[in-house]
């Protein structure tokens, strides 16, 4: 019970069984658990058939209805919490990250010391592919801007291929985390770094969904651009500090 693959779904039906084979086709072993949002196409029940081939280390949670990303996530961790986990990761289901870099990932938490891990599109060696020119515009922006606003030390803030080491999720406060959509991943950078942890980011190539369609909306970077200037202006008043395990 080492490292947990949290995979957000919704209306994933074409992409969901080949990344559950392609991340249990790797070296190490890794356990995966979907957070699935009541796909209307059929997603939780394709989810349900494979369970049948990976009894031990594919897990299903089911929320009615579409809740967004970030709740699904913070369901996710606190399962990954309970269940002892220690490698906790963020992927999405269409391809976008490639499985196969979720041992650098590992790597870079396990044995370059860092407490979370960002697969990063902004750093040496990251790159996009394939990605209509408004998009790749629109993300380099939201970074520049990101760290212009909150001067977080990370370059790909935005970024939802990432691995938090337990030791991080346990001492965020998962309640008082907001956001939804790109602002979530942000906050949660932007808490693990105020509470002392080192982010390190990994390089990687981000390729543009196959399968599928994209479930971005204008509300999420509404949330996204105020969310920022919330995140930060709020940090102002705000101290910080780790949650002690076992003590609520
Ligand atoms: N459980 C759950 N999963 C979601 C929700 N919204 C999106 N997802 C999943 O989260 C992941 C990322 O969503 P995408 O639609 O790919 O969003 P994106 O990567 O910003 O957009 P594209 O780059 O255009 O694909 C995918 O695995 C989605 O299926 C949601 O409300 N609930
Ligand atoms: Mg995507």
């Amino acid at each position: 019970m080492e490292k947990l693959v949290i995979i957000p779904t919704y209306n994933e039906k074409d992409n969901i069984r080949k990344i559950i084979d392609a991340v249990f086709s790797l070296q190490q072993d890794f356990h995966i658990l979907i957070v699935d949002d009541g796909s209307p196409d059929g997603t939780g029940n394709i989810v349900k058939s494979i369970q049948k081939e990976h009894p031990q280390e594919l897990f299903l949670a089911e929320r009615s209805g579409k809740q967004g990303l970030g709740t699904a996530y913070i369901h996710g961790f606190k399962w990954a919490l309970e269940k002892g986990y220690n490698y906790i990761f963020e992927m999405d289901a269409d391809f976008s990250h490639n499985p196969a870099d979720l041992i650098r990932l590992y790597d870079a938490c396990a044995k370059d010391g860092g407490d979370v891990a960002v697969g990063s599109r902004y750093v040496k060696g990251g790159k996009t592919e394939n990605w209509p020119w408004d998009r790749a515009v629109l993300s380099r922006g939201a970074s520049v801007y990101v760290r212009f606003v909150t001067w977080i030390h990370v370059k790909d803030a935005t970024a939802g291929f990432v691995c938090y080491k337990r030791q991080v999720l346990e001492a965020i406060n998962l309640d008082a985390i907001r956001f939804v959509g790109y602002a979530f991943q942000i906050e949660m950078k932007f808490t693990a770094w105020k509470l002392g942890f080192l982010i390190k980011e990994v390089p990687i190539t981000f390729k543009d969904r196959k399968e599928g369609y994209s479930k971005m909306s204008k509300g999420i970077i509404k949330e996204g651009v105020l969310g920022v200037l919330k995140i930060q202006w709020e940090s102002l008043f705000r101290k910080y500090e780790r949650r002690v395990r076992n003590s609520e």
